[in-house]
């Protein structure tokens, strides 16, 4: 079985990051390892929310595992607090990383041409860092513009999307990705940049006309599920786009869906059929 770490909050309340992260890659059939960041009493959407930062238990608990000679297959980073935190993530990756571990990052930091409120320009420009030692990073638009330092567009051609892939790839990532890509009127979909093969790729579905809070992190974890799993690009792409438009579909059918979150439970047998579909194809 692949053996995953993936490095990122704990929001308690909430339905993003790690409780969102574990499942999804379980499902996937993925030995799931968690490095938590910090424990939040909700996501930073909600007024009040408390926070206690793990920071200085990242090393003691990698030493412990690197005493156990533990490896990993891949490395999926999500949200992250401040820029050391960013620091000791680089070289957690360096410590555990060989030719053949997989490096993703989605550099969660802002969406709709704004950072979060807890980040700004300069913490922008260390996640490019990050970025930079990743296989495979996966932007929404706004984060890619503060990454590269390109302007953010609402409005876009195509052209401006491989601008964007390019300059991620000039950063140093090995194959960009960028999400919330809309490139024909009631489609959305993602395309990504090979910079080996200096090849574009991409995948559209129909738009789901709702916007939820989350839908990033369960993307990125199907995405980097996946890449683990040897899915081709293509493959990953569909598959991480598709089950997310599920999610929101089943989201919109619940009357009292939660704002703060997509029902994303409830179409976890569907990911369990989409990975074997995948799978028998490949
Ligand atoms: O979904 C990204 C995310 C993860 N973790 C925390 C967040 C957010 C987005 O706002 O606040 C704590």
């Amino acid at each position: 079985m692949k053996r995953i770490l993936t490095i990122q909050d704990i929001s308690c309340f909430g339905k993003c990051s790690l409780t969102v992260a574990l499942p999804i890659l379980s499902a996937m059939g993925i030995e799931t390892v968690i490095l938590p960041t910090a424990v939040l009493s909700t996501h930073t959407l909600f007024k009040n929310f408390t926070c206690k930062d793990l920071s200085d238990q990242l090393t003691p608990i990698t030493n412990h595992w690197k005493q156990e000679g533990i490896t990993f297959d891949a490395i999926y980073t999500g949200y992250l607090g401040t820029e050391e935190e960013i620091d000791t993530v680089i070289r957690i990756i360096e410590a555990f990383r060989n030719e053949n571990t997989l490096v993703i990052v989605d550099p969660a930091m802002g969406d709709n041409g704004r950072l979060y409120a807890a980040f700004d320009e300069h913490y922008a420009k260390q996640n490019a860092k990050l970025c930079a030692v990743a296989d495979i990073a996966d932007p929404n638009i706004t984060e890619a513009a503060f990454l590269t330092g390109l302007p953010y567009r609402e409005t876009y051609s195509e052209e401006y999307i491989r601008e964007l892939l390019l300059a991620l790839a000039e950063i140093g990532t090995q194959t960009p990705v960028l999400t919330g890509v809309s490139l024909s009127e009631g489609k959305t979909g993602a395309m990504g940049y090979d910079a080996e093969k200096k090849e574009f790729f991409h995948y559209q579905n129909d738009r789901v006309p709702a916007a939820y809070h989350g839908t990033g992190d369960i993307f990125s974890s199907v995405l980097a599920g996946a890449f683990v799993l040897g899915l081709s690009r293509e493959a990953a792409l569909k598959i991480a786009a598709d089950y997310t438009a599920m999610t929101i579909a089943e989201t919109l059918k619940n009357p009292g869906n939660p704002w703060y979150g997509v029902d994303f439970e409830k179409t976890i047998p569907e990911l369990v059929k989409l990975v074997e579909n995948a799978e028998a194809l490949s």
